[in-house]
């Protein structure tokens, strides 16, 4: 059985991935790591060990790693590609100097790490359709150079101590639990939340920008399917490409209407969000997933859209 800690248990990701690996390993087999300030609650506070761990400070990762004899780290604290963009020394602090701290523990303690890219390490000069797994990453942003860097030194702790380092590039992640905050692909969450609001949305990307998304069901079991993967069929490590979906602004927005007839929307295109957007793939191929970890998504846009119009108003309390 493993055990396991998550750093960023409280986040957009860390949230419900904290539960699906309770679900799977067992509740105190799994510790919540979080920041002062964003404590769990409810479910995720009593279901399992919590301990406040801050990716920056590797002696308190040591600490909780020795005393829950951890074997595996999913390292999710990073900063999003637009707020990066306002906070560049931060984003590196939090991405690079913790993804150290953590690679650094790992090697004295023997345990496994998985730390996300994105489809943020690509940029402009990204072959952008159907992108392959090894091509050209020269992203502009700093959440693309911190999610660059996140790869070569997982890779390299891979290759030079042997560290088992795994890992996916994350599309957009469109979920009904925890929202995103400051990710140029969080108009694909925030048009449901209108949508079942019965508000007009204003949607800050343009028109025809594509960008792969997935449903965060998928995006666990990919989390979890990676690090359970038969290593020797691994021929790659950090990261590998997953895709689910892609699609443009209006070809989300024609599908909620097919539930919700009255929804509207109109674009406010906001220039970072756009230059961004524009840097990255319009879709991925992820063959060599399928083929080294046997990676297969469930969700496509119409079955997610069909989950979140059903999920997000009882979550939020609203009639239908
Ligand atoms: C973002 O938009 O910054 C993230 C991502 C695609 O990594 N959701």
């Amino acid at each position: 059985m493993k055990r396991i800690l998550i750093i960023g248990a409280t986040g957009q990701i860390g949230s419900e991935l904290t539960m699906a690996l309770r679900k799977q390993y067992g509740g105190e087999n799994v510790v919540a790591g979080h920041i002062v300030g964003c404590a769990p609650k409810g479910e995720l506070l009593e279901s399992g060990p919590f301990e406040v761990c801050d990716v920056t400070d590797s002696q308190m990762i040591a600490n909780i790693v020795k005393k829950y004899h951890i074997d595996t780290i999913y390292n999710l604290a990073a900063l999003l590609s637009v707020v990066a963009e306002s906070k560049p020394k931060l984003a590196w602090k939090i991405g690079i100097d913790g993804l150290w701290n953590v690679l650094e523990v790992a090697l004295e303690h023997g345990c496994a790490v998985f730390t996300p890219s994105s489809i943020g390490s690509f940029g402009p000069s990204t072959p952008h359709v159907m992108t392959p797994q090894d091509t050209i990453q020269r992203p502009r942003t700093m959440y693309g150079v911190t999610k660059v860097t996140t790869e070569l030194l997982s890779d390299y702790y891979f290759l030079k101590y042997g560290v088992d380092t795994r890992s996916v590039r994350f599309p957009g992640v469109i979920s009904n639990v925890t929202p995103p905050g400051g990710g140029t692909t969080d108009y694909a969450v925030d048009i449901y939340y209108s949508a079942v609001r019965g508000e007009k949305f204003t949607c800050p990307i343009k028109q025809g920008t594509l960008m792969d998304m997935i449903y965060m069901p998928d995006a666990l079991k990919a989390s979890i399917d990676i690090m359970e993967a038969d290593p020797s069929r691994l021929v790659h490590r950090n990261a590998f490409n997953i895709a689910s979906m892609s699609f443009a602004p209006e070809t989300i927005f024609e599908n909620i209407k097919k539930y919700k007839p009255d929804f509207e929307m109109d674009y406010a295109v906001e220039a970072l969000k756009q230059s961004i957007a524009d840097s990255w793939p319009d879709c991925l191929d992820d063959t060599c997933a399928r083929e080294e970890w046997d990676w297969k998504p469930e969700y496509d846009l119409d079955r997610m859209t069909q989950d979140m119009l059903e999920k997000l108003p009882i979550r939020l309390g609203l009639n239908k």
